[in-house]
């Protein structure tokens, strides 16, 4: 039978229990989120940027139904290369484990699972948010009232720019997740530097961000997630009209080739990489290494003020 348990990746382990800086990373991005053969040497690559920045990476995913903080070489190329890997969010991760699946986690799982095991800060590209049309579809992603209940600082450059913006603030401030600008007073868009939403709080350091974390657990008041949103430099984006063309032709081939629910945002994805003809690939894995990089700063900005829950 498989068990249910965390296994913890060794060094991992070693660094929560001496209370050293970790950085929880999600394994959708690798399986789901970029094409195959980039997606094992960009995982590579995020693990390197969280090292570099003083810090432990802590893929998280599901090998054989285990649930793993800390994926080794060979279990991060598994789920980077082989075929049927599952994409699971909080609701899947029991079903999964009781079958022996393997399965990469999202944004919420990851956020759940890295909360669980004592991680408080966590990197991804663009969080899941509320899709346009969702009106009519429903489809907001879990990512959102998942935050809402765990308490984990995301770093992320703003939500995909394929989905409703304006919507997903809105109900991030219903569900009481916080968002900090960093340098920024603008939400950024993913791709692209500036969604066109402003901001109500910035911060400029990831000390900054760290006396946030300190505060939240200084009050004794339940805190959700807090989203510190990184926006890429003006000219590492995606060019606007570039971005704007795919976006409109994506949508209406989704609709075309009837695709819904947690098909959606993969085929977006991927539609933005092949028409962009790997323009789109670039910025995203750029985004994903500057928030890695960053993440690593505030997780070792608050292990030094020894805030072992970040
Ligand atoms: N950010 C990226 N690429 C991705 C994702 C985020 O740069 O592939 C993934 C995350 O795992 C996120 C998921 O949780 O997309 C959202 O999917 P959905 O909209 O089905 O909730
Ligand atoms: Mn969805």
């Amino acid at each position: 039978m498989n068990s249910f348990h965390i296994r913890h990746g060794a060094e991992v382990a070693d660094a929560l229990r001496e209370h050293r800086p970790v950085v929880a990373l999600e394994s959708t991005i690798v399986s789901h989120g970029l094409p195959r053969p980039d997606n094992l040497r960009v995982a590579r690559e995020i693990e390197q940027a969280v090292r570099d920045a003083g810090a432990v990476p802590a893929t998280i995913g599901m090998v054989g139904g285990q649930l793993v903080v800390g994926l080794d070489d060979a279990e991060l190329t598994r789920l980077a290369t082989v075929d049927g890997v599952s994409k699971l969010s909080v609701r899947d991760l029991a079903v999964a484990a009781a079958i022996g699946a393997d399965g990469a986690t999202t944004v919420a799982a990851t956020s759940a699972v890295a909360a669980a095991a004592g991680i408080g800060v966590f990197a991804t590209g663009g969080l899941g948010g509320v899709h346009r049309e969702a009106a009519q579809t429903f489809d907001e992603s879990a990512d959102l009232g998942t935050l809402a209940r765990t308490p984990i600082a995301v770093v992320c450059a703003g939500v995909k720019s394929i989905l409703d913006v304006g919507a997903t603030l809105e109900r991030l401030e219903t569900l009481g997740v916080a968002v900090v600008g960093y340098r920024t007073r603008r939400f950024p868009g993913f791709y692209r530097t500036d969604s066109g939403f402003d901001l109500d709080w910035s911060v400029d350091s990831p000390e900054q961000v760290a006396d946030v974390l300190a505060a939240r657990a200084g009050h004794g008041v339940h805190h959700g997630g807090l989203i510190v949103a990184n926006p890429l430099p003006v000219d590492e984006q995606l060019d606007p009209d570039l971005h704007d063309r795919t976006l409109a032709e994506g949508l209406a081939r989704l609709e075309r080739d009837g695709v819904t629910g947690k098909a959606v945002t993969p085929y977006l994805l991927a539609y933005f990489h092949s028409a962009t003809a790997g323009a789109s690939l670039a910025v995203n894995v750029r985004i994903i290494l500057r928030n890695a990089d960053l993440a690593a700063r505030v997780a070792v900005a608050a292990a030094g003020r020894g805030d072992s829950a970040a």
